[in-house]
């Protein structure tokens, strides 16, 4: 009986264990949640990579993501991913994005994201990465993006190397 009970014992912590989500839990700073915070595995040599998360704006007035840092990239910046006559271009938000208040903002494959240069390392799935976003009224915000698949839930989003050369907005 004692194996038994020994397993009876453990019960409720793999029950904690296999219940934790996937995803990052969510990060309050202020007025802002964030949640969802993800990037994407990189092919071994790649200098850029990007990062996807969801910000929710509680508040009753605009916050804006100005920017950020990261062991991991030598820079992050802010940028906006769009199409202009069947092209797909990408450009450094210089101003920030404005996340308005009540108002939740997605940065996802093809739109806004993060986008993290000088690689110091390959970022594999699974792994957590960390960084620091800034925002105007929130502050430093430090979270960790949870690595996913090459090209996951991005149709596409495995061409963004191909698209930061054609993008002549681009400085490397
Ligand atoms: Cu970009």
């Amino acid at each position: 009986m004692k194996k038994l009970s020994s397993i009876v014992a453990l019960a409720p912590l793999l029950v904690v264990l296999l219940g934790v989500p996937a995803q990052a839990d969510d990060v309050k700073a202020g007025d802002l949640v964030i949640s969802q915070a993800w990037s994407r595995a990189t092919p071994s040599g790649a200098k850029v990579a990007g990062g996807y998360l969801t910000i929710e704006n509680k508040g009753s007035a605009p916050d804006r993501l100005v920017g950020g840092a990261g062991d991991v990239a030598g820079k992050l910046e802010v940028h906006e991913m769009t199409t202009e006559n069947g092209v797909m271009k990408m450009r450094a938000l210089e101003q920030g994005l404005v996340i308005e208040p009540g108002k939740t903002v997605k940065l996802a494959p093809g739109g806004y994201h993060l986008m993290m240069f000088d690689l110091k390392n390959p970022l594999k799935q699974g792994d957590k990465v960390p960084v620091t976003l800034e925002f105007e009224k929130a502050g430093k915000v430090t979270l960790s993006l949870d690595v996913q698949a090459v090209g996951a839930q991005a149709p596409g989003g495995g061409g963004h190397m191909e698209m930061m050369k054609k993008s002549p907005d681009h400085k490397m």
